[in-house]
């Protein structure tokens, strides 16, 4: 039966795929329990944590796991460009979630042709831990980013698997330290997100502040740079992602790069449009947009004060907010005298967030 599933998962010209026989990850519970009472988890993970250590809490049947890395990145350079955002390269073309599982469903098929079994597709979006599975399944092994890096394509694998109920022999996992003395994402992370001894505190993490809805410390701001969604620092830096990065095909990835003044002023539907379609887009045009106003304020762009200015109107909270900050860093006599003007009209929350920022130096 193994042969089978990794030849139908070859015929469909997936080359990182493996299975797993371990439905029970009772053994993360300490480590789960731990990062939620340091405060170092986040509200895209299902909170109850004893959900998400069986995959049976999911799909009952499940027997076994086939999992499947899906590369990206190929080729992938840091645009030279100054005054505009950036979208992480997981935000590059088709949004990865809609691509891998069809091809999930595709494979199911695909094995279908030897065996009749039932089967749940997973990518990203259940309470199950998709790292875990994957590496029980052989796909690969944790780098010190906490991300699962594979031998051929590296950390730059979209991770899904299909829930089944097929009894067959699984693949081993890799059990092996593969970053050695190596710190280099240690030492480059922007906001000092990952630990010496590996792992990450998401609440410090540019892709976490990039997404959530939250209010982002004052502190953390700067290093968000021009960031819109996500952030690849941590990969990009990698020796193990060098074979990746340095593929020498002809890819475009000029739709990462953003034009942060259109973004301020996007419709609802010109963004569906225009980032609909991205892995980033599910957050929505505000979150986008209030991330561009703290990219302006990073990026320095003096010429954006008077569009800033129109937003501290915005019926948005959050928007005025970060407008407020933004505005400061772009020139801060001209935006104390707006926002003490405009103490009178806010409400309480407002009122203080502006006293706040006023009294602190950006
Ligand atoms: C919540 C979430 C986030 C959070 C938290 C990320 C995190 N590290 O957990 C935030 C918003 C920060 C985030 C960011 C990103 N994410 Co995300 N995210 C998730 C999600 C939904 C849950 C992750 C989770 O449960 N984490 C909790 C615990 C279990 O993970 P952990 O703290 O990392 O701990 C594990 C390891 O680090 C390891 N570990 C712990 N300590 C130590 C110590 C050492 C020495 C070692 C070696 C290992 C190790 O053991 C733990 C057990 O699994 C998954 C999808 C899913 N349903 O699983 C995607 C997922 C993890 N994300 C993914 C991606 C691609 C990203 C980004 C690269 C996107 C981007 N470009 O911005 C960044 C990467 C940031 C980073 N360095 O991790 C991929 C990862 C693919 C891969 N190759 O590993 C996933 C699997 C989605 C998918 N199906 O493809 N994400
Ligand atoms: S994604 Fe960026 S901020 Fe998050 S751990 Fe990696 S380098 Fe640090
Ligand atoms: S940069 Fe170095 S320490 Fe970090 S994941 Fe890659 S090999 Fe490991």
């Amino acid at each position: 039966m193994k042969q089978i599933i990794k030849e139908a998962a070859y015929k469909l010209g997936i080359e990182t795929v493996g299975i797993s026989n371990i439905t029970d990850y009772s053994y993360l519970d300490k480590l789960l329990i731990n990062r939620k009472n340091n405060n170092q988890d986040c509200e895209f993970e299902e909170q109850d944590i004893n959900k998400r250590l069986n995959a049976k809490n999911l799909f009952p049947e499940t027997k076994s796991i086939i999992a499947i890395g899906y590369p990206y990145g190929e080729g992938y350079r840091l645009p030279l460009v100054s005054k505009k955002g950036l979208l992480s390269v997981s935000c590059h073309g088709e949004d990865y979630h809609k691509k891998v599982y069809s091809l999930l469903v595709k494979l199911a098929e695909e094995i279908m042709h030897h065996i009749e079994f039932r089967f749940l597709p997973c990518v990203d979006t259940t309470f199950l831990i998709d790292k875990e599975i994957c590496r029980s399944a052989g796909i690969g092994s944790y780098g010190k980013n906490s991300l699962l890096i594979n031998k051929n394509n590296g950390s730059f694998i979209n991770l899904g698997y299909l829930l089944t109920d097929i009894e067959t022999e699984g693949d081993t996992a890799i059990e092996k330290d593969i970053c050695g003395t190596c710190n280099l994402c240690v030492k480059s992370c922007p906001n000092n997100a990952i630990f010496e001894t590996g792992g990450i505190n998401c609440k410090r993490c540019v892709s976490y502040l990039t997404q959530t809805k939250n209010y982002i410390p004052l502190e953390y701001r700067e290093n968000m740079g021009k960031q819109i969604y996500g952030c690849d620092i941590c990969q990009i830096v990698c020796p193990l992602n060098k074979d990746v990065l340095n593929k020498e095909i002809n890819a475009d990835y000029s739709d990462l790069i953003v034009d942060i003044k259109e973004l301020l002023n996007i419709s609802n539907k010109g963004f569906i449009n225009k980032y609909g379609h991205t892995a980033g887009g599910w957050r929505g045009r505000n979150v986008w947009k209030r991330n561009s106003l703290i990219s302006i304020g990073n990026l320095k762009i003096k010429s954006m004060f008077q569009n800033i200015k129109d937003e501290l109107q915005n019926p948005s909270e959050m928007i005025k907010l970060y407008a407020a900050w933004s505005l400061l860093k772009l020139n801060r006599p001209s935006a104390e005298e707006l926002l003490y003007n405009n103490l009178k009209y806010e409400e309480n929350n407002v009122k203080n967030e502006y006293l706040k920022l006023l009294e602190v130096e950006l």
